[in-house]
């Protein structure tokens, strides 16, 4: 990694990357006890994805979202408390327990959104590209979805007009290899999704998705790009969800071996490792970080649980038409 970074950031990427991964466990858990109402969609696995490209990111740039949403959220700043409790259903959400996993949003921290229509989001980060570019600021925004996604017409329609308006948009294909269970290889013929930049003169890039410096370093320069009014990147980031795809889908149709190899390339393992081979962090540093975020995770859960359901009088509100 040619960027250097301080002990502050890393220890900020490292907590974030650990909220991430325990709030997840903590979902599947209350999932398990039947305290999530809708479904679920885990991000443990992709933590380096969130994480790398956010951490370039400042307060007023924006982020879209998928269906894997809370990892998006968490690393762009939102309260876990809040999104635990939308989780869950209640009135103390970000959607005032209306809209749920998959429909969390937080314009004071720049998400835009997360929505259940594969491809969605990448329109909507085209229109939040415009906006900028017409008010002249030198905002950014970072775009996420799944290689599923980049077969969708949104995907190809929206990268298309950020290149040809130089937009400043950071296109991040977070390529898990499956979409629910169909393998990349059942519906694509290329290899690289980041191959699809040059259709639209853009560069492409594929990185290391498990390795969050290697993803920060690339979502980097594609922000110091899109600053500077040069316009939109893809970035491809090669990784791997550790559950199923949603729910408690048991993922049979990945092969034992590959989900082996899959977990043993862990993005939070090997930063952690990285952390303590360079002396940026010693093994009691790590550990108390470990305590707090934890720490952090009950007291989400704990607000989570205390809060208020919506009455059925307020189904209506908040409605627009
Ligand atoms: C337009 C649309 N088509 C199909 C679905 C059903 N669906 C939900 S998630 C998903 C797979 C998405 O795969 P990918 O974009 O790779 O994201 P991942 O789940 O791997 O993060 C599908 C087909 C949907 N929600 N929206």
């Amino acid at each position: 990694m040619a960027l250097s970074l301080t002990k502050e950031k890393l220890v900020e990427m490292y907590r974030k990357m650990l909220e991430i991964r325990f709030f997840e466990e903590k979902v599947f858990e209350l999932y398990a006890q039947n305290l999530v109402p809708g479904t679920i969609h885990l991000y443990a696995g992709e933590e380096a994805v969130a994480v790398g490209v956010c951490s370039n990111l400042r307060k007023d740039d924006y982020i879209t979202s998928t269906h894997r949403g809370h990892g998006h959220c968490i690393a762009k700043g939102a309260e876990l408390k809040r999104v635990m409790a939308e989780i869950l259903g209640k009135k103390t959400g970000y959607c005032k327990g209306k809209g749920g996993s998959m429909h969390i949003a937080d314009f004071s921290i720049g998400m835009l959104g997360a929505t259940a229509v594969v491809g969605g989001g990448i329109p909507i980060a085209v229109g939040a590209g415009l906006s900028i570019k017409l008010r002249d600021t030198d905002q950014v925004v970072a775009c996420f979805f799944g290689e599923g996604a980049s077969n969708q017409g949104t995907f190809h329609e929206s990268i298309n007009m950020a290149a040809l308006w130089k937009l400043p948009v950071i296109f991040v294909c977070e390529n898990n290899l499956y979409a629910m269970g169909t393998r990349q290889s059942r519906a694509m013929a290329i290899e690289n999704v980041a191959d699809r930049a040059i259709a639209y003169g853009i560069p492409g890039e594929v990185v290391d998705g498990n390795d969050v410096l290697a993803v920060y370093e690339v979502a980097w320069k594609a922000v110091e790009r899109a600053r500077k009014g040069e316009g939109p990147t893809l970035i491809e980031c090669k990784t791997y969800r550790h559950k199923g795809h949603s729910r408690i889908d048991p993922a049979k149709y990945r092969p034992k071996e590959e989900v082996e190899e899959w977990l043993a390339k862990d993005p939070i393992k090997r930063f952690k490792e990285r952390l303590l081979q360079t002396n940026a962090l010693v093994e009691a540093e790590i550990q108390q970080i470990e305590k707090e975020v934890s720490a952090e995770i009950e007291e989400a859960v704990k607000f989570a649980m205390e809060s208020p359901y919506p009455t059925p009088e307020e189904a209506l509100e908040d409605v627009y038409a």
